[in-house]
């Protein structure tokens, strides 16, 4: 059995902007996408814990902020600055070198050999100083035996601690809570779940595992054994993936022939260096990029080693739209991988 520690930063981008400001620290702090001068007709993306007492929170209107505090500091999103923070927060976890998976701009998974608690938790706290000493930034680790828990267990600790559930522990920790707590439930899942009476871990926990797959397929067989503790899932290492891959930033859209136009041209620039070094691949991956930041990806093998770009274009475009749902993106990206030389079956 392994270990998972799963960092999550506190009020990502409205921290950040305290890291700078200090002075800000002690006021009620909304981070919105819109310029100062016209902020009401923005968003809010993140705010600060003492902005949270009144109510205000991500993805609501910045005038309905205002309404629930006039008095609140407005400072305008400052993406790139985002994106350098998180770059460091990165290569700290980076340092320790484990295996490790970047889930989104403020979050990353780490994978702890071993199933000693208590060094996992000296771990976790080495990491928490180094980010809030180095970076001024809070944040807070959740540990346990899968991703999908150790990300509960980083939400149910929030802000600024180290939270650990053991193994003999989680019936008890997820019995009560909500199935939308579940990495990768979103809204859907969740509606079609309470369609069936399921509201809480514990009613999953008592559906019968061919409801679940007729429902859900394959996730519907994950989603049982994370309900009955039986979740292993860990992390997909960013460094272990030999492959080749370009992404790119579409702007807010899920407009179908502008994402298809921008994995055209991505898988273009693919084949160039694939040809270039003369190799074929055995899996095409696809990544989405929503506009709250979270990032999702798919990979699907392929039967056989390939060098066709159509089927690379449409493998990701297939993969890309089971993403969607609906959903904004922000970024899409594709990605070959399993490559191996041409001529001759030697694998990277
Ligand atoms: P989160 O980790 O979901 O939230 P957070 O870090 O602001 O707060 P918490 O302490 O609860 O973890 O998101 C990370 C960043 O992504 C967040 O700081 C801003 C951005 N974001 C948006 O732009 N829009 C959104 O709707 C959400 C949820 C996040
Ligand atoms: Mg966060
Ligand atoms: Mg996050």
């Amino acid at each position: 059995m392994g270990l998972i520690l799963l960092v999550d930063m506190d009020y990502f981008f409205a921290a950040c902007e305290e890291s700078r400001h200090p002075e800000l620290k002690s006021k009620p702090l909304v981070v919105g996408t819109a310029p100062v001068e016209s902020k009401e007709h923005g968003v809010v993306q993140t705010c600060n814990y003492i902005a949270r007492e009144f109510g205000i929170r991500s993805a609501i209107s910045v005038a309905n902020a205002l309404k629930l505090n006039p008095n609140l500091v407005y400072v305008h999103s400052d993406e790139s600055f985002y994106e350098q923070m998180s770059i460091k927060v990165m290569s700290i976890v980076r340092s320790y070198g484990l295996r490790m998976e970047a889930l989104s701009i403020d979050e990353v998974a780490i994978e702890y050999n071993g199933d000693d608690y208590e060094s996992a938790m000296e771990l976790a706290k080495s990491i928490k100083e180094r980010i809030n000493g180095e970076l001024k930034l809070p944040c807070t680790i959740g540990i346990s035996t899968s991703k999908v828990y150790a990300k509960m267990v980083c939400d149910a600790n929030k802000p600024d601690r180290i939270g650990m559930v053991k193994k003999d522990e989680l019936l008890q920790f997820m019995h009560e809570k909500d199935v939308g707590t579940i990495l990768g439930v979103g809204p859907k899942t969740r509606q079609r779940l309470e369609q069936i009476g399921v509201k809480t871990i514990y009613d999953l926990s008592r559906v019968d595992a061919t409801t679940l797959l007729e429902m859900f397929g394959k996730f519907g067989g994950e989603l049982r054994l994370i309900a009955l503790g039986e979740d292993t899932s860990g992390v997909l290492d960013e460094s272990e993936a030999i492959s080749i891959g370009r992404e790119r930033t579409i702007g807010d859209t899920s407009d179908i022939s502008t994402i298809g136009k921008a994995i055209m041209e991505l898988t273009d620039e693919t084949f160039v260096e694939l040809k270039k070094k003369n190799l074929r691949f055995g899996a095409v991956g696809a990544k989405v990029r929503y506009q709250d930041f979270s990032v999702r990806t798919r990979i699907k093998k392929l039967s056989k080693p390939s060098d066709s770009k159509e089927l690379a274009y449409n493998t990701c475009m297939s993969l890309i739209e089971s993403m969607l749902s609906g959903r904004k993106v922000r970024k899409v990206g594709i990605r070959l991988a399993g490559l191996e030389h041409s001529k001759g079956q030697k694998r990277l």
